[in-house]
């Protein structure tokens, strides 16, 4: 119907045909998830929230499946009811919660009204440095959250083993009392000790918030700690990162759940979880993506299924692998390499290159990755000293650790041949040739010859 769109579209599905994504924070999506986003879900209003009454009976049971009075304020919901309780139900199975709000429309939504339901204007927050792996909406000046709240800020001791410091955080928790303690990070390739953060949160009564975007699908695959089982009262996370979902958040809370379109209960952390809703909608979002949240539940009913364990610990596996490949070719790994699904490398000390000229090679032979900052950076913001990359696209594409050892000979390779156009299209054809061995998980099969 629209041939310039319809064009694109293909052209984007060669480019990721032909190609591998290292990008940590994407993904490839299945069949399902991709018809689920592009549903008739997308034709409706569903501002407010299903019914919530049931809600343990539904971890267990399919009567989230049962039509129930709703606190919307449009009609026509019998389906979008049903589906969204559904969403919530295994969204609160994968990570122990209570509750689970599913209708933000990205991380940065999400945590936005986390913000909103627990503090006023003004108030401190306490989260990573950003250059040391913090994200933009935890407090980069630049962002409308830093204008509205007050944050400080803690990092890393020694960035050649990424070991937090901890010390100097607790001193600061204690002096500066701030309302939220924040753990999670966008380019860290390490464990935070959950245990250490939510002693030193608990001894000022913040809120435990742990951003868990990054690592959201290693933690339903059993390969990374469940911040809830230290005591942390909110996890907040994409769900297209390694959850492997459509675009979009999700807020998960411990605590009691309450009538969101009530007045808005006391500010306890018992409370959070209707705080929280309350926060969303009406007040930070409008209507929710019905369409979206029907693919984070197909997409939430396969990160429960066995094979995502499986697919966890491969990622984390060739995510160690790769890092170890890279570095015996030279390439300087912050924190010395990785505990979890991503690799940042300071490519400016090891090879004289900036992240941009990296990433801009790397790109021409068909391998995605994107140029970062690391801790304190002596280069710009738009030419800095490291690449960023990931394993959880290329594992579910297929790739093993048997492939690791090649990806990092191209990663070397591009940058070598950085001014040899002949030799950047001779590994672009490399690439590709080994990419289409690799089908998309949303690419229809081929049906076997009779
Ligand atoms: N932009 C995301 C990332 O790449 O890490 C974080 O939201």
């Amino acid at each position: 119907m629209d041939k310039e769109i319809a064009n694109l579209i293909h052209e984007e599905q060669e480019r990721q045909r032909h190609g591998f994504e290292l990008i940590p924070s994407e993904n490839y999506v299945s069949r399902g998830v991709l018809e689920a986003n592009g549903s008739v879900f997308t034709n409706k209003y569903s501002e407010g929230y299903p019914s919530f009454e049931g809600l343990t009976e539904w971890m267990d049971e399919r009567i989230a499946e049962e039509i129930l009075p709703n606190r919307r304020y449009y009609g026509g919901q019998e389906n979008t009811d049903r589906m969204e309780r559904v969403a919530i139900a295994r969204a609160c199975r994968m990570f122990g919660a209570d509750h689970a709000n599913v209708q933000p429309h990205s991380g940065a939504q999400a945590n936005m009204a986390v913000y909103n339901a627990w503090m006023e204007p003004g108030d401190k927050i306490l989260g990573m440095d950003l250059s040391h792996g913090g994200h933009l909406t935890h407090g980069a000046p630049v962002t409308q959250s830093a204008q509205i709240y007050n944050f400080i800020r803690y990092k890393q001791k020694d960035t050649t083993t990424g070991e937090i410091d901890y010390d100097e955080l607790e001193e600061i928790a204690l002096k500066e009392k701030p309302k939220i303690l924040l753990v999670g990070y966008s380019a860290y390739p390490r464990i935070p000790d959950f245990k250490r953060m939510a002693e030193i949160g608990n001894k000022i009564g913040a809120l435990l918030m742990a951003d868990m975007a990054h690592v959201a699908g290693l933690i339903v695959g059993g390969e990374h700690p469940n911040p809830f089982d230290y005591g942390f009262h909110v996890i907040t996370t994409t769900t297209h990162k390694t959850l492997r979902g459509p675009r979009g958040g999700l807020i998960l809370t411990k605590g009691k759940v309450g009538d969101p379109i009530k007045k808005a209960p006391p500010k306890t952390l018992e409370n959070i979880p209707t705080l929280i809703d309350k926060s969303v909608f009406p007040g930070t979002q409008g209507g929710p993506l019905m369409h979206t949240i029907a693919a984070k539940a197909v997409a939430f009913g396969e990160a429960l299924q066995p094979e995502f364990k499986v697919y966890a610990t491969q990622v984390v596996k060739n995510a160690r692998i790769l890092a170890e490949e890279m570095q015996k070719l030279g390439f300087i790994l912050l924190t010395g390499g990785t505990d979890n699904h991503l690799i940042l490398a300071d490519v400016h000390k090891s090879f004289g290159i900036d992240g941009a000229e990296a990433e801009r090679v790397i790109d021409e032979i068909g391998l995605s990755l994107n140029k970062n900052s690391i801790p304190d950076d002596p280069l710009t913001m738009f030419k800095p000293s490291g690449i960023r990359l990931g394993t959880p696209a290329i594992t579910t594409r297929g790739l093993t650790e048997k492939e690791m050892p090649q990806i990092a000979k191209w990663l070397k390779a591009a940058i070598d041949a950085r001014d040899d156009e002949v030799k950047l299209a001779e590994l672009k054809q490399e690439v590709a040739e080994m990419a289409i061995r690799f089908p998309l998980p949303s690419d229809p099969k081929k049906k076997a010859k009779k």
